[in-house]
């Protein structure tokens, strides 16, 4: 590790590495700074199996970085360090050091002092809202396409649902003939969840710069209680706000789990909802009338999108996603397209808060 670490360009003196156990896709280390008060790193082993254009995903992170640190030192903002993450370079002015072994590693400013929430409250959910939308505006004006898909086609629903009618054809694990009910719940939503791919190609509907991951525990708050930095910016890349807006909600406004083998616990948590869309509308001042109309839709569109991409890795064979029990995938479809048919069922609800709120 030391070897490693020797190749970044660190100006200050730093002690052993620690393992950090944040996520599930990189390896995390802390990287304490041997005097107090000077800075300490994270240092990050990249996940190359999952983010196979390591080039292309480190730029995205640079251009971001580099965008959202402007506009603060603009807005005269102090304690910069602790607002956006920046990258150390390596001594010969790289984004990353790749090792003789083949792996990627990148170096962080560590932002400290600031802890990270898991459990989602109505007040949390209102802040996270204005933190991610506060992320979103301040990327507004970077063109959407300097930014590379850095997992193609990651949010693109015609491309997922293609991905499912090839695992269908090919039926490899024999699954298919017991999931009629599944394959029709999907069938008959098809038209209406490719709306905004549509809407994109006759112009109606912009892409933006999307987190893409905006789970609760991808924000880190300070000692008072407020949201400082959005962090794994790893899936920052092109799409529509409803990628976010949508995956915060399939995730936190549902009364249920994501696998919840119990579908009668799945319902919209309407409060998380609308603290979360009061916070995100007071800082998402770029979207259109047509984006925040769509909100609700977009929620309904990830949440399909999931159930989509469970039921095609469940077809495959298990592949992707990691499974705790052979059904897993399975259970997996059935709770988030319940999710699906309850958030159908709140349309009116959520489209009504969105016209409070705005
Ligand atoms: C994966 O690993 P995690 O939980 O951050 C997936 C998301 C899915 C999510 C479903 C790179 O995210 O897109 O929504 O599982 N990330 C990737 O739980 O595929
Ligand atoms: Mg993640």
């Amino acid at each position: 590790m030391k070897e490693i670490l020797s190749h970044f360009a660190i100006p200050n003196e730093v002690a052993e590495p620690q393992p950090l156990r944040i996520g599930f896709i990189n390896d995390s280390f802390v990287v304490p700074a041997k005097r107090v008060g000077e800075t300490s790193y994270c240092l990050q082993r990249i996940n190359h199996r999952v983010f196979t254009n390591v080039d292309g995903l480190m730029n995205n992170i640079r251009l971001v970085t580099d965008h959202i640190r402007e506009k603060l030192i603009a807005a005269g903002e102090t304690d910069i360090e602790r607002k956006v993450l920046r990258l150390i370079p390596t001594k010969d002015g790289k984004l990353y050091f790749r090792s003789p072994a083949g792996y990627y590693w990148r170096l962080y400013v560590l932002v400290e002092p600031a802890t990270s929430q898991e459990k989602v409250t109505p007040a949390s959910a209102e802040l996270t809202g204005q933190a991610f939308g506060r992320f979103q505006c301040q990327l507004a004006d970077l063109p959407f396409d300097a930014l590379c898909e850095s997992i193609p086609n990651f949010h693109n629903m015609e491309f997922r649902l293609q991905q499912l009618d090839e695992a269908l054809s090919a039926d490899i694990a024999g699954r298919k003939a017991a999931c009629k009910d599944i394959i029709a719940a999907i069938d008959k939503r098809r038209e209406m969840m490719c709306l905004a791919e549509r809407l994109f190609r006759e112009g109606k509907l912009q892409k933006h710069i999307n987190h893409c991951d905006t789970k609760v525990n991808n924000v880190l708050f300070d000692e008072k209680g407020r949201p400082i930095c959005i962090v794994d910016l790893d899936t920052v890349m092109p799409g529509f706000v409803f990628s976010d807006f949508g995956d915060f909600m399939r995730t936190a406004a549902n009364t249920g789990l994501e696998d919840d083998p119990n579908l009668d616990n799945i319902h919209v948590d309407l409060e998380i909802f609308e603290a979360y869309t009061r916070g995100y509308l007071k800082e998402a001042t770029f979207l259109t009338p047509l984006e925040k109309e769509m909100l609700p839709y977009g929620c309904r569109l990830l949440s399909y999108m999931q159930t989509v991409r469970f039921f095609t890795d469940w077809l495959n064979g298990d592949t992707y996603y990691k499974i705790q029990y052979p059904e897993h995938n399975l259970v997996r479809t059935r709770a988030q397209l319940r999710l699906v048919e309850e958030q159908e069922k709140s349309r009116e609800a959520m489209e009504t808060i969105i016209k409070k709120l705005s």
